[in-house]
């Protein structure tokens, strides 16, 4: 998805670093079994088919050619003595939490000194223009003067080559008490990255690279020019020389169609080569947003902000299923949505558990063919609704989207079809606060923002059908998907289309409401902010009841207006306003909220339900999809 193309603030330019692990994979195992430190090693996926795909390969291995893009059996004629470590499985895939984990130990680390983003499992954005700031203002006297051997040896973009004087010219670059204030502001940020780098490698024992610039994009391209244990920086005078030679394709954004038309259409190869074009030749050739933020890189201007999130966005579990392994009938695909929504569910579990945190919509993404190839184009469609916890309700709900998107997907005529990748996501994610009057106060809210608030163009965004197969843990890289069998997620990449335009909507026949979201629930239905089908994701969105599977009824039409997409298709009240009732709460699903959570609702809800809460349920109790 292109970013909104922002001008930068007036602000003083900031002092942004992308941190980026060292072939992660390769060196988590290699903590986990030390002899294989210094040994040319590298890490296959689960699928064993030649000695397995290469997913990461480490530096040593690399010397002898070995690249991500081989199998195992490939890698072993080039380098014999290779290690090849099977990623962990589970449920008949891979299970990355060995090195999620991981990734988290980094973040934490850090995260100490500002704001920090956890951008994929081994890449990280820190925001360190306040501590670069103050460093400089604590030294602004005597200048930088003591500087150790991580920071004299960063690469500073722009500076002479001459290999033979590099720590020196490195050296008087960082401490030049003349220097202009943003590169002596870049400078205090290369130290604080270099020590935060030493911190990582006592701690984890694993080294990483690093881009310190102004900008999330250009801190982003620096990070990979030297690796591994390296770091560049990029002042502000160099980044036309960096730019005028980086290949457009090594933009994560322009790796598609929209490259490809850059390429094909204008000529383009280089970033640089844009600034030939008037930002309103680019506006009228593609569109003003797009045509703004190509004319904006091509100038290295970004204003996208580091955002404060140390958890994971969402939490994806894919498969794909290439060659003859496509899935063909109803039954696999249960099968495989049943192994995947197991392990969203344990790991959506765990993440309310820790962070005390609920996810709000479940996606169903896949791709697939089919026997009539007269619309061979036609992409399954992505579908979402709003997530219910527990497996059984994940399952039911992913089963009943890959029903809804699989029909449109081979309708009118009908066709055979075989399906080639199947994911499923939990996003959303809304923080339960603790404290029994600021989670009133917190559902309050949420629920009259939600209802206040005007529905503007991003609101009405609807999931197009156009997919893309990126890969989840590691969104900036987009490779082959039958290499990374275990991780591809599919994710939308069609300009949002107003939802104004004629959107299915699925009306729900909210008959009970048993899941853990009916602890959020109001007297009315359609004012649950949890429950509630969230416009902005959702098209075509299915929201099941709780009822029996077999009197479930899930029924489309089609909302002109959609001003809100409402249980009963009514224009949501948007005055009305916020209502908890107590006699609404299902007390089942307390017991399976964090203790301190549990204790407050319950002090809260003693006048009126004491009583019955003398009941104590399991968690199965609850979850049990027969439950009435
Ligand atoms: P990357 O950061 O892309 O690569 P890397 O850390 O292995 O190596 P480098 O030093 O060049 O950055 O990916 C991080 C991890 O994500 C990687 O160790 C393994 C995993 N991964 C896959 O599983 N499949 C893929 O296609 C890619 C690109 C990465």
């Amino acid at each position: 998805m292109i970013p909104i193309g922002r001008p930068e603030s007036h602000r003083e330019k900031r002092v942004i670093a992308h941190i980026d692990m060292d072939c992660f994979y390769v060196q988590v195992e290699q903590r986990k079994n030390p002899k294989l430190r210094g040994l040319p090693t590298a890490v296959v996926q689960y699928n064993s088919w030649k000695g397995g795909g290469l997913i990461a390969v480490g530096y040593e291995a690399r010397t002898f050619g070995v690249k991500r893009s081989m199998r195992g059996d490939e890698a072993k004629k080039v380098c014999p003595d290779i290690h090849l470590i099977q990623v962990p499985t589970a449920r008949g895939k891979a299970n990355l939490n060995l090195y999620r984990d991981a990734g988290s130990e980094v973040v934490s680390i850090l995260a100490a000194e500002g704001r920090c983003e956890r951008a994929s499992i081994d890449e990280v954005y820190l925001d360190l223009t306040d501590a670069a700031e103050r460093m400089l203002s604590e030294m602004s006297s005597v200048g930088i003067q003591e500087i150790d051997e991580q920071v004299i040896k960063s690469h500073i973009l722009g500076l002479p080559k001459n290999a033979d004087e590099m720590d020196k010219i490195v050296k008087d670059w960082i401490c030049k008490t003349d220097a202009d204030h943003q590169d002596k502001l870049l400078a205090c940020g290369a130290i604080i990255v270099a020590r935060l780098r030493m911190n990582v490698l006592k701690e984890t024992t694993f080294t990483c690279s690093a881009g310190i610039a102004h900008n999330k994009m250009l801190a982003k391209l620096a990070s990979a020019m030297h690796k591994p244990a390296q770091q560049t920086i990029v002042p502000s005078s160099s980044i036309k020389e960096l730019l005028a030679s980086f290949p457009i394709k090594k933009m994560k954004q322009l790796g598609g169609k929209l490259g490809v038309s850059l390429e094909r259409e204008l000529g383009i190869s280089f970033v640089g080569d844009l600034l030939q074009y008037s930002k309103e030749k680019l506006q009228d050739r593609y569109n003003i947003n797009t045509g703004t933020w190509l004319w904006n890189i091509a100038r290295g201007i970004n204003a996208e902000e580091v955002q404060g999130r140390l958890l994971p966005k969402s939490h994806g579990c894919g498969k794909t299923f290439a060659g003859s392994q496509a899935l063909k009938t109803a039954a696999t695909v249960e099968h495989w949505l049943n192994e995947l929504c197991e392990e969203l569910n344990e790991r959506i579990q765990a993440d309310l558990e820790k962070n005390k945190r609920v996810a709000k919509t479940l996606t169903l993404h896949a791709t697939a063919f089919k026997s009539n190839n007269g619309d061979f184009q036609k992409k399954f469609p992505s579908k979402s609704c709003p997530l219910r916890y527990g497996a059984a309700k994940i399952k039911e709900d992913a089963f009943k989207l890959f029903d809804f998107s699989l029909k449109e997907f081979i309708s009118p005529q009908g066709a055979a079809w075989g399906v080639t990748s199947l994911s499923v996501t939990a996003s959303k994610f809304l923080a339960i606060p603790s404290g029994t009057s600021s989670i009133l106060r917190f559902l309050s809210e949420n629920h009259s923002k939600q209802q206040s608030s005007s529905v503007d163009s991003d609101e009405l965004s609807i999931y197009g059908t156009d997919l893309e197969i990126v890969y989840e843990t590691s969104p900036k890289k987009k490779t082959n998907s039958s290499i990374h069998e275990e991780s591809v997620i599919c994710r939308s990449i069609s300009a949002p289309t107003k939802c104004n335009k004629k959107s299915n909507k699925i009306k729900q026949k909210n008959k009970e409401a048993c899941s853990i979201f009916k602890y959020f629930h109001s007297n009315d239905a359609s004012s649950s902010i949890l429950n509630e089908p969230s416009v902005n994701e959702v098209v075509e969105n299915y929201t099941s009841s709780c009822q029996p599977e077999n009197e479930c009824s899930v029924e489309l039409i089609e909302d002109p207006d959609c001003n809100e997409i409402t249980s009963n298709n009514q224009p949501a009240n948007k005055t009305e306003s916020w209502k908890y009732n107590a006699d609404n709460i299902d007390l089942t699903v307390i017991d399976e909220l964090p203790l301190e959570i549990q204790n407050e609702l319950k002090e809260w809800l003693r006048p009126y339900k004491q009583a019955k809460m003398a009941k104590k349920y399991s968690i199965a109790d609850y979850f049990s999809p027969s439950k009435k």
